[in-house]
């Protein structure tokens, strides 16, 4: 019996090892070493790289238990779905998603493209960057993977298939908990800044026509198996350069609300919208870096739009879409699940135990009260709003509302 014929987690040294004698990827003469440079919630993520060659690649393993809390038991199934996904939307959006190499079902890894010369979104957002090509790129990686992936298109026999293979129970828990019930009330999970915990109770946790909303949301998370969605698209799981932008991490895929994609891509705009509001230093740059994410928000939603329908035209198989009108129909309702996944996402990341730098990174209290304020804010009128909001002016517009109020 070798030593990963059985599941363990690796530290830094195994992977090198995993990488030299399981992997028929590096010459013999190697000379591998490795970091372990994982900063999400959930896996351990390893760059080996040859010394000799500068040839590098990614590992990305599940562990049994959640990083961010040794609570949450997360099933190491996950990495099937992320490798099963990665190859599927490698193939629906070229260029725009990193190569897969290898997935190995016992010790619940996968080995990818290394892709070092980009760098995280959100980190690059914070340091109040710009991406010119980001809109292009996103709506064109959403309509290929969300029309695809949907009834429009797709073989209903074997799109039911797909949703057998892609049934996702533990990150789907995390989703329908960590999303849509626990920032709803005081749970005890919850992570609230002091400051914020008062305004929360009255303007969210006592509406109950909010609540009723955010039920009906879950049920529709949770039963609307309508495209194969990444699942997490938030600024995290994107990595970007001037001209490149490179979609990782859909660990929490499955078939579900195809607005859920598009509404956290916008949630986490505004995120970075609201911490160059808030934050002090280099005016300059923060105030072009506002200008450029509004204007990213409206344009993520029009290209997204217009690709769509175009997409439809050209791809769609089922009689009864092909129908006048069904287009413009199916096309309004995501956005409006967009719209919704905006605001759950602006509340979720402020009350919820997932934060994001974006806001919990401010230092000053006072501007992060002001922020966590302004998100709070905005996630309601996204929600409540939801049946108005149908192009990109429509989303620019809730967000200057709040700025100005
Ligand atoms: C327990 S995992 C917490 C969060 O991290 C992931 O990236 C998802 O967004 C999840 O909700
Ligand atoms: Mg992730």
């Amino acid at each position: 019996m070798g030593k990963y014929s059985e599941y363990f987690t690796m530290n830094e040294s195994d992977a090198a090892d995993y990488a030299a004698t399981q992997l028929d990827m590096f010459s013999e003469g190697a000379s591998l070493s490795c970091k372990e440079i994982g900063d999400g919630n959930l896996n351990y993520v390893f760059r080996v790289v040859d010394a000799h060659s500068g040839q590098s690649i990614i590992i990305k393993q599940a562990g049994p238990v959640a990083r961010i809390s040794a609570d949450i038991f997360v099933s190491t199934d996950r990495n099937r779905i992320e490798s099963q996904i990665l190859k599927l939307q490698y193939e629906l959006a070229p260029g725009l998603v990193p190569q897969f190499y290898h997935y190995d079902p016992v010790m619940n890894c996968c080995v990818m493209e290394d892709l070092s010369d980009h760098v995280i979104m959100r980190k690059a957002l914070l340091e109040h960057r710009q991406f010119p090509l980001f809109s292009d790129h996103i709506s064109t990686f959403m309509v290929n993977t969300l029309l695809l992936t949907s009834d429009v298109v797709m073989d209903h026999k074997a799109k039911k298939d797909l949703v057998k293979s892609f049934i996702n129970p533990d990150l789907c828990e995390i989703s329908e908990d960590l999303v849509y019930t626990e920032p709803f009330y005081d749970c005890p999970r919850n992570d609230i800044f002091e400051p914020t915990r008062e305004f929360a109770k009255a303007f969210l946790w006592e509406d109950e026509a909010l609540l009723l909303e955010t039920a009906k949301l879950k049920f529709e998370f949770m039963n609307h198996a309508q495209s194969l969605l990444h699942g997490d698209l938030h600024s995290g799981s994107i990595f970007v350069t001037e001209d490149s932008t490179k979609i990782i991490d859909p660990e929490f895929a499955f078939f579900g609300p195809a607005g859920y994609d598009v509404g956290n891509v916008i949630a986490h705009l505004i995120f970075a919208y609201v911490n160059a509001e808030c934050v002090m230093e280099d005016a300059p740059a923060r105030e072009a870096q506002k200008a450029w994410l509004l204007s990213s928000v409206r344009e993520v939603i029009d290209l997204f739009r217009e690709k769509f329908l175009s997409a439809f035209r050209e791809h769609a198989t089922d009689r009864s879409a092909k129908i006048p009108g069904f287009d413009l129909y199916f096309l309004d309702q995501i956005i409006q699940d967009a719209s919704a996944v905006v605001g759950l996402e602006l509340v979720r990341r402020i009350l919820g135990l997932a934060h994001v730098k974006d806001i919990a990174g401010i230092e000053d209290d006072m501007a992060r009260a002001r922020a966590e304020k302004l998100c709070l804010q905005m996630g309601k009128a996204f929600i409540m709003d939801r049946s108005g909001m149908k192009d990109g002016e429509d989303f620019v517009r809730a967000v200057e509302e709040h700025m100005n109020g």
